[in-house]
């Protein structure tokens, strides 16, 4: 175990503004932030997003546009245009919508690292205050209905371990992938039993693939049995694994080393239990994609009333 397995950081500037500690930022006139098409030369990043409460992210494009109009129903923002932000770059799709930046970021931890790196560094040069991110995605679930909600106490691995590792310099750092259990437990309490589905926190397992990572049957490649799968997936369950998608561990553990309160509210498509195909019609995928938004929606909609 290398010496950053339990280095935790939490820097923030008294005004609630993100304090990064990288000096070499400090040194450079300008900074490309290649990935978003924005530079702090052309742009005013303080003016465009120092006002931001609120950062939104999610795998498609269209789900984070939908957000964005969500939210502009929801905080009654009438002349809300849905106007892609980081069109020049061709990667990602960014939306402002009041407080709130909507983005996506791809599949995976590699595609969401670079787009929330990169969001941490328009945060910090627009000095935005006391900023929470939220990560609205699907997954597949263990033993709870298709559709329900699982807001992630804690990632884990694909070798079972509660950290996100990245080599760096050709060593491997382990960072720890917890979440911010006061979050999760202000989240957990906007849970109505008229929701009609069930929301559930729990452990999340974040694989490098969907396929063989995710113990599938149904990948071009297979070197294991069915009986081997259920029970690797029994064994997720027994750890207090709720669900699996292909972030979380990466989502948990930058947000932590950024002193940024972070949130991973993900729905199920599926019991992995019972099979690997995602099945469900066009029209019911959506549907289940918009239960996140409307709890994160929901939380966003307090904070305005109470501030
Ligand atoms: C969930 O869904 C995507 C794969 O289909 C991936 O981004 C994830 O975490
Ligand atoms: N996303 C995943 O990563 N896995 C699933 O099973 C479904 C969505």
């Amino acid at each position: 175990i290398s010496k950053w397995h339990s280095k935790a950081q939490y820097p923030k500037n008294e005004d609630g503004s993100i304090r990064l500690t990288n000096k070499n930022l400090m040194k450079m006139h300008q900074d490309f932030i290649y990935h978003l098409g924005l530079d702090t030369a052309t742009y005013d990043l303080k003016a465009m997003f120092g006002d931001v409460k609120f950062v939104c992210m999610g795998g498609t494009k269209y789900r984070m546009k939908e957000f964005a109009k969500h939210m502009a129903k929801v905080l009654n923002i009438k002349d809300f245009e849905a106007k892609n932000l980081s069109k020049h770059s061709h990667r990602y799709a960014m939306y402002k919508v009041g407080p709130i930046i909507s983005v996506n970021h791809g599949i995976g931890i590699s595609s969401m690292t670079i787009l929330l790196q990169e969001i941490l560094k328009v945060l910090y040069y627009a000095k935005a205050k006391n900023p929470i991110i939220f990560r609205i995605g699907t997954s597949g679930g263990l033993k709870i209905p298709p559709g329900s909600i699982v807001i992630s106490s804690w990632g884990l691995n694909g070798t079972l371990e509660k950290t996100y590792d990245l080599p760096v310099l050709g060593e491997i750092r382990k960072l720890p992938s917890v979440f911010d259990k006061r979050l999760i437990q202000e989240l957990m309490s906007m849970v109505t039993e008229g929701d009609g589905f069930n929301t559930y926190s729990g452990g999340t397992m974040a694989a490098d693939d969907f396929y063989r990572g995710q113990a599938r049957l149904d990948g071009p490649f297979c070197d294991y049995t069915e009986e081997d799968k259920l029970a690797f997936l029994r064994k997720l369950s027994a750890l207090g694994v709720r669900n699996i998608e292909m972030e979380a561990t990466a989502f948990a553990a930058m947000t932590r080393e950024a002193g940024v309160r972070a949130a991973d509210v993900c729905v199920t498509l599926l019991d992995r239990l019972n099979g690997d195909q995602v099945t469900p019609d066009k029209e019911l995928l959506l549907k289940f994609q918009e239960r996140p938004m409307i709890l994160v929606g929901r939380y966003i909609a307090k904070y305005y009333e109470n501030n």
